[in-house]
């Protein structure tokens, strides 16, 4: 269904084809999309016709993910590759995962126009279909399944990075893969938005963790902050205030509404806080963790919502040094307003160590 979309678009632009390349080195979350499978090769589309490349050593795995019928082994990819080029002169590629020596060999390979596809692509993916809805759904469930295990076992653990040891034994024990590294960040670590766990004794005071797994490709993102000790009431305070954002800037999220105007309000409930929130309120999420429709600094280059947009929304507050809150969930965008996918509980939870 997607790839019939994007071959009617590379007839309507009078594209030859178009080629996607999956490597362990450059993942390809568009080859992924459009074909369904992980296997490392070459998807090569045209208006007409679609064929999944692969080295005789990964035919198997293709077989088994692939919605691409037309599977083609080879033992000399780039000389296959060629072969398939031949007449076309206007060729398709995803400009964000081609590097620019694999443009260059190409070139020499195949001359050619060759014109990016991202754009056209991230379009697609913007809007959500119903079975990508329901992996989304399932990603967020398992995401927040793993949360509940980590807070029932928080007592054992005794650093950060046995927090995350046990996000990631939860999450490959399932068959699954992380959608990004845990984020486990205690006490003036969570000033950090993008701490690396460490294997020191957790610090006291608040603790971040922004975790989700890919389910067949796509992304769950969650963050809950809990507390280690005894908050004092500034404590409850700036969590309480923080939440109070989330929870009514997600109400925002509706078809037609720039996520500009969402980032913008999120920031105005943390009032004189707001000069320590040192991110946008969120992204979409989807075949990447991060994809449109984007926040960018002015409401003409941010993305505006649409039925089927995946998104996050997440205001946090950060005292360099000293402590961080950020709150969290995925969301889908509905004709009737949003609706919540992940669904972990977001009252203070606090641990007496
Ligand atoms: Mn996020």
């Amino acid at each position: 269904m997607r790839l019939n979309e994007f071959q009617r678009i590379l007839k309507k632009k009078g594209f030859g084809a178009a080629l996607f390349v999956n490597t362990l080195e450059k993942p390809s979350s568009n080859f992924l999309y459009l074909s369904g499978s992980p296997a490392q090769g070459i998807l090569f589309v045209t208006p007409s016709s679609s064929v999944l490349l692969v080295h005789e050593m990964d035919y198997l795995i293709a077989k088994k993910y692939s919605r691409i019928r037309n599977i083609r082994r080879s033992s000399d990819m780039l000389g296959s590759l060629k072969r398939l080029l031949s007449s076309k002169r206007v060729v398709g590629l995803d400009f964000d995962s081609v590097t620019v020596n694999s443009l260059s060999r190409l070139k020499r390979l195949h001359k050619a126009r060759y014109v990016d596809v991202s754009g056209i692509l991230s379009d697609l993916r913007q809007v959500k279909t119903p079975e990508e809805v329901r992996l989304l759904a399932k990603a967020c469930r398992i995401t927040d399944d793993i949360f509940h295990k980590v807070f029932l076992n928080l007592k054992r653990f005794g650093s950060e990075s046995e927090i995350a040891a046990f996000i990631l034994d939860q999450t490959y024990r399932l068959g699954l893969e992380p959608a990004f590294s845990p984020i486990v960040a205690s006490g003036p670590n969570a000033s950090k938005a993008h701490h690396i766990p460490d294997d020191k004794p957790l610090r006291k005071g608040f603790c971040v963790i922004d975790y989700g797994v890919r389910y067949k490709g796509l992304s769950a993102d969650m963050t809950r902050t809990f507390f280690i000790g005894s908050p004092s009431d500034r404590d409850l305070e700036l969590y309480y205030l923080v939440l109070r954002s989330q929870q009514e800037s997600l109400k925002l999220a509706r078809p037609g509404t720039s996520f500009f105007d969402i980032d913008v309000f999120s920031k105005k409930l943390l009032g004189s806080y707001s000069k320590f929130m040192n991110h946008s309120v969120g992204h979409g999420v989807g075949f990447d963790c991060h994809e449109r429709p984007f926040v960018r600094r002015t409401k003409k280059g941010s993305g505006v919502l649409s039925v089927g947009s995946a998104m996050t929304v997440e205001p946090g507050i950060y005292f360099p040094g000293k402590l961080g809150i950020r709150i969290e969930d995925t969301l889908l965008v509905t004709e009737k307003g949003p609706r919540l996918l992940t669904r972990t509980g977001k009252n203070l939870l606090v641990i007496r160590k």
